[in-house]
């Protein structure tokens, strides 16, 4: 891109994390940017999204986390409940490749887990309009298995969210203490903790369209179904510091063309 050409870009208004946005990540696990993507990038990643889904629809490459699978979903791939998944949309657009990379949000990742930053994985997370399914208490970390406990994510909407349509609630503090999350005998899936706590302590946030929040791999979070005639269309990024292993096996996870190294300063 020629100079003159970036110079004709929208700027958003962009500010680094004070020391007291990143003191409240700390204490709360959680901090809510708001709008941080402009307007034209957002129009370039919904036309991407919504290309990704219409595809996923006719291969089949994606999951419904309402049903436990792709199982339950007609001819169409349709059901009556829908938390749609794609995981790793950075192997399948370049767009989103580009999105990890975007400055703005590394920077942020940077205040939060340090100056070197590797993807651990990226996912879409849909909700379409009038039957978007709910996505229960969990801690991601209960999935994951990492250590050391110290990957943030970047949750990124493409649409204005509120509690209507699916926006996230997150327990303040919860990301200071793991918790055993039970799993299901058949599949070994994690099973709903949300009856272990008192869910009137919640946060819920509201995000415009092209707005971040970034929480700790061990803040609990759910979202609720979308009955709205609004999508949801949201973007996760799941930052980790280089070093991170899987504690199962102490393996690192190593950089790869799907675990690529982001940002390294030092
Ligand atoms: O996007 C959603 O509705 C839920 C996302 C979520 O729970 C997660 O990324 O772990």
């Amino acid at each position: 891109m020629s100079t003159a050409a970036a110079a004709e870009q929208p700027v958003s208004p962009y500010k680094r994390l004070s020391q007291e946005q990143i003191d409240e990540f700390h204490l709360r696990g959680y901090i809510a940017y708001g709008k941080l993507l402009d307007d034209p990038l957002i129009e370039v990643l919904r036309a991407e999204y919504d290309r990704l889904f219409a595809e996923a629809r006719q291969t089949g490459r994606f999951r419904n986390l309402s049903t436990g699978d792709t199982e339950d979903l007609d001819e169409k791939n349709n059901a009556d409940e829908q938390m749609l998944q794609i995981m790793q949309m950075c192997e399948r657009s370049l767009d989103f490749r580009q999105l990890l990379y975007d400055g703005r949000i590394l920077d942020i990742a940077e205040d939060l887990i340090g100056p070197n930053i590797q993807l651990f994985h990226d996912q879409a997370l849909f909700k379409p309009a009038h039957h978007g399914g709910s996505v229960f208490w969990h801690q991601d970390n209960a999935y994951w298995q990492c250590v050391p406990a110290n990957l943030v994510s970047c949750w990124l909407t493409l649409d204005d969210v509120n509690v209507a349509n699916g926006a996230m609630h997150l327990m303040p503090g919860s990301h200071l203490t793991p918790l055993g999350h039970e799993r299901t005998k058949k599949g070994g899936s994690l099973l709903d903790i949300g009856d272990q706590i008192d869910q009137t302590q919640a946060s819920v946030v509201d995000l415009p369209a092209g707005g971040v929040l970034f929480h700790h791999c061990q803040t609990l979070h759910y979202t609720p179904p979308n009955n709205t005639d609004r999508q949801r269309r949201a973007f996760a990024i799941h930052f980790m510091p280089p070093g991170t292993r899987q504690a199962a096996t102490g393996d690192f996870l190593q950089v790869s063309f799907g675990r690529p190294m982001l940002r390294m300063r030092s």
